[in-house]
């Protein structure tokens, strides 16, 4: 007889849905997996990727044992070892890199391959603080506005209640590709007459479904912020009593604004005056609007200041009072009491922020050198930036990296011991989201493939042979799950071990309910008050009370002789069938995608020859990449977009013309702030 049973797996992707699925499991094989139609998120359908996920856990190219290189770095040769033998070599050599150049040789990187607790923030933390490695910023993605959040308090509201609002402005996000749920929940919005607005250099899947796209220049979203309030400002278009109940600074706000009329914004982002009026008198008009502002906005020098100015329009309208207005996003991830699972805390000041990881592996003044990388939940071969400084400093013989990853990623090339990971059916998980408001606890679907161990039992089997004996490093999933809920947000607010046992997921309240700034209540100020003036903010961040108009690092306007050998913007875009580039050398994303395409506009082709199809190269002072020209007005004239997230088998990706540069705020990156040329192969 089949031994047949279904268990509920909470995916651990990096995207905000975190979908309930179901897997179908027949005598330990998984041979299905489904959407969970309980949860109200994912509703009866999962994404592109995740409805193939078992071809990825059954990818013949799945690590199943540890591995040992046996030529050169980059090259991908290997032979299998055994678990203790790869912990033996670990241990051995990080015990003599310490005793000769210290613990801060160390270097710990990771992000979140798996967001679940134990995975992403769990005892590995507490391992590398033991040591006293070397810390990491982990500000890569959207570390604008979590840093801005994290210094004022969070500005957002229940993302399922979008179906209220009557116009939707999706900012810098492209929800169709990204995050298919919140799509749902938009759809349902227009079904009830909503109209959707999208602000994006690029039409993508979002902008193309759009009552109206505004294809701005990319990293000028601060400009149009301005530019809107001045509008409604000027109009009188604003919420007056909210204004003077809930907010404070207005007048100071207001004469910062008077300086961002139409014209002027128009001249910064390529907008037609009349379309940024339009904007601001249907945003200022509706009862009420929601805006929901992505990660895609986030990558450019002025984009902490544009989230500021974006955070500025709901208090400005007074959208707050009303069910579905302000701003949209939620984020039980930091109420599950991870910390706990740190340990003695960092060993050192020393932190090298996770953009700069090619700097911190080939600066010659560093004292002591990073000697030692250990890379769990990231592949920073292709996903960090200035992909060649990072490909540099991985090649340096004089490094020992080591990868904990599921497959033999472009990173992975260059490690001296790779160590097999499981995926997310394959072991025991405490989950939360960084876009809904659930929680919850995942049980082995199947047990793990081959010899591979979860990321919290490597961090166990390693503390042990390093002889540390803190307790964090004793306990099991299952005890670590309980220690982390124990006492945390999430159990206050409702999502008890019990529960989540029990019912799988639990949905967590919004903090401050379904209208947390209806009458203030803002986390950053004393009185509650929003802060159009804030000295919170300048404290913080060193920028001025205001929010203000910061200007791309590399743009033809700030950058006139770049600008005269590489005269285009670049946007690096996300694949619908990839997670990052965790699906990178999948048949699921390179079915879709066969070649890496270069979408370029007809106007900006025809200047360089260049038809559709033929084979070019984008490229600047960092690097290159090659692909095939596709002619589209996707884009606008100057701009040219490439895939981010492809593995190139040791070749260049998206992240080759990418700047290390950090933004304005948070840390946080500049990937579609860049310059670049686009030439014929011939
Ligand atoms: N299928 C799929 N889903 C994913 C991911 C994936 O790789 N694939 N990744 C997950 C992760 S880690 C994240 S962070 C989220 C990100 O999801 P999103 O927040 O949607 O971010 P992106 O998809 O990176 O970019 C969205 C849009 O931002 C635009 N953009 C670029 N620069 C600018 C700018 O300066 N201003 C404005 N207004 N727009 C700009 C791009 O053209 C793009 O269309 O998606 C998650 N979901
Ligand atoms: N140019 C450019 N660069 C970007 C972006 C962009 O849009 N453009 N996006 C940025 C953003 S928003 C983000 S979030 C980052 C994403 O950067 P990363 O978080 O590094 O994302 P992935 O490339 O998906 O790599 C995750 C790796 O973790 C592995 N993994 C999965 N589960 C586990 C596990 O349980 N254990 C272990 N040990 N490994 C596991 C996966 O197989 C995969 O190889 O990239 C950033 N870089
Ligand atoms: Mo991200």
């Amino acid at each position: 007889m089949t031994n047949v049973s279904t268990v509920r797996v909470t995916c651990t992707h990096d995207c905000p849905d975190a979908c309930s699925t179901l897997v179908d499991v027949e005598d330990g094989q998984a041979v299905s997996i489904r959407a969970d139609e309980r949860h109200p998120v994912t509703g009866r359908h999962l994404c592109s990727k995740v409805d193939r996920y078992l071809e990825r856990v059954y990818d013949p190219k799945r690590l199943t044992t540890p591995l040992r290189r046996i030529g050169p770095k980059g090259v991908g040769a290997f032979e299998a070892i055994t678990w203790d033998e790869a912990l033996d070599e670990i241990v051995g050599q990080w015990r003599q890199i310490i005793a000769e150049s210290g613990p801060e040789a160390v270097l710990p990187f990771s992000y979140l391959g798996s967001m679940g607790a134990l995975s992403a923030f769990g005892p590995t933390f507490a391992l590398f603080n033991r040591l006293g490695a070397s810390q990491l910023q982990r500000s890569i993605c959207g570390g604008q506005a979590l840093a801005i959040n994290a210094a004022m308090g969070a500005v957002q509201a229940d993302p399922e209640l979008i179906p209220h609002a009557e116009l939707i402005i999706c900012w810098g996000i492209d929800v169709v590709s990204t995050s298919i749920h919140g799509w749902d929940l938009i759809r349902k919005a227009r079904k009830n007459g909503a109209r959707l607005v999208v602000v994006d250099p690029y039409r993508s899947p979002t902008a193309k479904r759009a009552d109206d796209h505004l294809a701005l220049r990319p990293g000028t979203d601060g400009a149009l912020a301005l530019g809107v309030a001045n509008v409604m400002i000027d109009e009188g278009l604003i919420d007056q009593a909210y204004v003077e109940e809930c907010t404070s600074g207005f007048a100071d706000f207001a004469a910062e604004v008077a300086t961002w009329p139409p014209d002027r914004v128009a001249d910064v982002t390529g907008l037609v005056a009349e379309r940024i009026i339009d904007l601001a008198r249907s945003y200022a008009t509706a009862s009420p609007a929601a805006i929901r502002f992505g990660v895609g906005m986030q990558r450019a020098a002025g984009a902490g200041m544009a989230v500021r100015a974006i955070q500025c329009l709901p208090a400005l309208a007074g959208h707050w009072r009303k069910l579905g207005g302000g701003i949209v996003n939620a984020r039980t991830m930091p109420m599950l009491g991870f910390e706990k699972m740190w340990g003695p805390g960092p060993g050192t000041s020393r932190s090298f922020n996770m953009i700069q990881l090619g700097q911190a592996l080939t600066d010659p003044d560093l004292d002591p050198k990073v000697r030692a990388l250990f890379v769990w939940n990231s592949n920073p071969a292709v996903i960090s930036g200035d992909q060649n400084r990072v490909i540099e400093g991985l090649e340096r013989e004089d490094l020992f990296t080591v990868v904990h990853d599921l497959f033999v990623t472009d990173t992975a090339r260059y490690a001296d011991i790779v160590l097999p990971a499981p995926s997310m059916i394959e072991h025991d998980e405490l989950v939360g989201s960084w876009g809904f408001n659930y929680v919850s606890v995942n049980r082995a679907a199947i047990e793990p493939l081959g010899d591979s161990k979860p990321n919290s039992e490597v961090a166990r089997l390693l503390a042990h042979k390093m002889g540390f004996d803190d307790p964090v490093f004793s306990m099991s999933d299952d005890e670590l799950i309980r220690y982390c809920l124990d006492g945390s947000a999430a159990e206050t607010a409702g999502a008890s071990v019990e529960r989540l046992e029990t019912e799988g997921f639990v949905r967590v309240e919004h903090p401050g309910g379904e209208l947390p700034f209806a009458r203030g209540g803002f986390g950053g100020s004393d009185d509650g008050r929003f802060e159009f003036s804030s000295g919170r903010f300048d404290a913080a961040f060193g920028l001025g009370r205001l929010p203000r108009f910061i200007e791309p690092a590399e743009s033809p306007e700030s950058q006139p002789d770049l600008a005269m050998r590489y005269p285009l913007r670049l946007l690096t875009l996300k694949r619908p069938h990839s997670i990052n580039s965790s699906y990178g050398d999948l048949p699921v994303l390179r079915g879709a995608e066969p070649e890496l395409l270069i979408e370029i506009h007809p106007t900006d082709a025809a200047h360089r020859g260049v038809v559709d199809g033929d084979r070019v190269a984008a490229g600047n002072d960092r690097g290159r990449v090659e692909g095939r020209a596709r002619l589209t007005d996707a884009v606008t004239p100057g701009v040219v977009a490439v895939p981010f997230g492809r593995w190139l088998d040791g070749g260049q990706g998206a992240n080759a013309l990418t700047s290390d540069r950090l933004g304005d705020i948070g840390g946080g990156p500049t990937f579609c702030d860049v310059l670049v040329e686009v030439a014929p192969l011939r």
